[in-house]
């Protein structure tokens, strides 16, 4: 009985440690591809995203109330990124590559609203301020 306790209190012991060093690996991960994100204040009218293995810039902040012209220019060949979905501002429109398209949004509210392509796997941030 004493014995069996002794080793489920190891396994436990092993689990914990598991836990935290996952936890680590996690906390890691995820500072890393924080610093990788860089955020992009915009203050004039129009901002130039470049559609290209995800959206350059992929953060960007705009003001409330006001119209910001999101000009996105779709340089990579494959499908995944060939649709836009805002689903915030209610806009899906398509890219065709090498072609800017132009989305006016005048956002209402503040707050952060993900953007992503039709197959909601690549994403773009616009924060409102
Ligand atoms: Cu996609």
């Amino acid at each position: 009985m004493a014995e069996g306790l002794g080793i489920s209190a190891m396994s436990w012991d092993k689990i914990i440690v598991s836990i935290f060093s996952i936890s680590g690996i996690a906390l890691t991960y995820w500072f890393f591809l924080m610093r990788q994100v860089q955020e992009v204040a915009i203050t004039a009218d129009s901002v130039d995203i470049t559609v290209d293995g995800g959206y350059q810039p992929e953060v960007i902040s705009i003001s409330k109330g006001k119209t910001t012209t999101l000009n996105f220019t779709r340089k990579d060949s494959s499908s995944c990124l060939e649709e836009i979905i805002l689903s915030d501002f209610r806009v899906r429109k398509s890219l065709p590559l090498n072609k800017t398209i132009s989305i006016p949004i005048t956002p209402q509210q503040t707050g952060e609203f993900i953007y992503s392509c039709g197959m909601n796997m690549f994403h773009g941030k616009i924060k409102v301020v």
